[in-house]
């Protein structure tokens, strides 16, 4: 036969917890406990609240720009609560519910998006990765954590989050055909929002789906319903333990919506329809869960109302730990750089407070005078 067929397949899409609250039990049922899901959803609203106070803090110029996660919070959540302490979450800007539940102070985020180099020092038992603003660095970085870890006999993977956009970049396609080559434990997840800023996913993967992008790799891939924590709870342990098992990577498509502008410094009114925001608003993640737990009597309006109160009180904790920080040195720019500083460098820092930076022989070390 001249002609035959060389490769099939087909891109499974994963949900369970339907937007109208429908539940397939026989993927769902005991895959979060009652008392976790109530945790999850709590620990959601005080994202929620993150949200609405860093847009502010923005807004009256007490902080940088921010990125809204509004809409996307079940994908980071539902990743970091399936993945144990010891697996890497390497991220971008989207993933604060991830994160913070990993236990990252949620100041360090603030401290951030204030400028504060602070916030991206990071307590290295959390296994989290400064956040990315160069859209897709981070993924080539996951791989080289979850490399050197398999090196080291070590059972930890790593996993990281990158927007639909960031599939357009050669980091993208060199850290999946890397890790697919390697047998490196990666759990590529990618949070398709539709948007990549202004541009339409669309007009960035002209396949019908981001996740066969894996296929080319002979990555195992699957879709799931990114506002559906249950379908991203399952599909990334089922992800976990191939990493662990066989030490192979996985792609994961989580399609989801950012509800909010690209950025504060956005207005996706300029390019987005009011529909396809309303379309989206009913399949928030959060009105899902809420729905699913108070039709089981597991939640209801006092609840929420106090646990408004509560998120509130948080964010205003949060806000004051973060603007009260002391200011930091202007030598700290030098000392955090090197293990051991270079000898040109000492002399930039001895000469800081000089107007004469570097001119001041005195000043310099002594193997330097000579070149003064
Ligand atoms: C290397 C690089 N190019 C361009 C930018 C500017 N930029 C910031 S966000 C963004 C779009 C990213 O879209 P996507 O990956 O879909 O993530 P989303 O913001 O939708 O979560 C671009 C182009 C950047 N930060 N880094
Ligand atoms: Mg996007």
């Amino acid at each position: 036969m001249p002609v035959s067929s060389v490769f099939e397949t087909t891109i499974e899409r994963l949900s369970i917890l339907e937007p109208d609250g429908t539940f397939d039990e026989s993927l769902g049922k005991d895959l979060i406990p009652d008392e976790d899901l109530v945790k999850l959803y709590r620990h959601m609203m005080i994202c929620r609240q993150f949200d609405v106070i860093a847009f502010k803090l923005q807004r009256s110029g007490r902080m940088g720009t921010y990125p809204e996660n509004r809409g996307q919070e079940a994908t980071s959540l539902g990743a970091a609560y399936a993945l144990q302490q010891s697996d890497w979450l390497v991220t971008c800007y989207r993933e604060n519910a991830g994160l913070f539940w990993r236990g990252l102070p949620m100041e360090k985020i603030l401290l951030h998006w204030m400028g504060d180099e602070r916030g991206n020092h990071i307590d290295p038992d959390l296994h989290i990765t400064p956040l990315a603003i160069p859209i897709g660095t981070q993924m080539l970085h996951a791989v080289g954590l979850a490399w050197a870890d398999k090196y080291r006999n070590e059972k930890s993977i790593s996993c990281t989050f990158f927007g639909d956009g960031a599939t357009s970049e050669g980091d993208f396609h060199e850290a999946m055909n890397f890790a697919a080559n390697l047998d490196i434990p990666t759990i590529f997840f990618c949070q398709n929002n539709g948007w990549a800023i202004s541009v339409p996913t669309k007009i960035q993967c002209s396949a019908p789906t981001v996740a066969q992008r894996a296929l080319a790799y002979g990555m195992r891939t699957i879709q799931v319903d990114g506002n559906d924590i249950f379908a991203v709870v399952k599909a990334v342990r089922d992800a976990a333990e191939i990493a662990r098992t066989e030490s192979r990577p996985s792609f994961i498509e989580a399609t989801t919506y950012r509800l909010g502008d690209h950025t504060t410094a956005d207005d996706a009114r300029r390019y987005r329809d009011s529909d396809e925001v309303s379309k989206w608003e009913k399949q928030d993640p959060m009105i899902r869960i809420r729905m699913y737990l108070e039709k089981r009597d597991l939640w209801d309006e006092s609840k929420q109302t106090a646990m408004q109160a509560e998120a509130e009180k948080i964010m205003s904790e949060t806000v004051k730990r973060a603007e009260e920080i002391v200011a930091p040195e202007c030598n700290d720019m030098f000392d955090s750089m090197y293990a051991s500083m270079p000898e040109n460098l000492k002399a930039q820092r001895s000469t800081l407070r000089t107007s004469s930076l570097g001119q001041n022989p005195s000043q310099l070390p002594t193997q330097d005078k000579a070149h003064a």
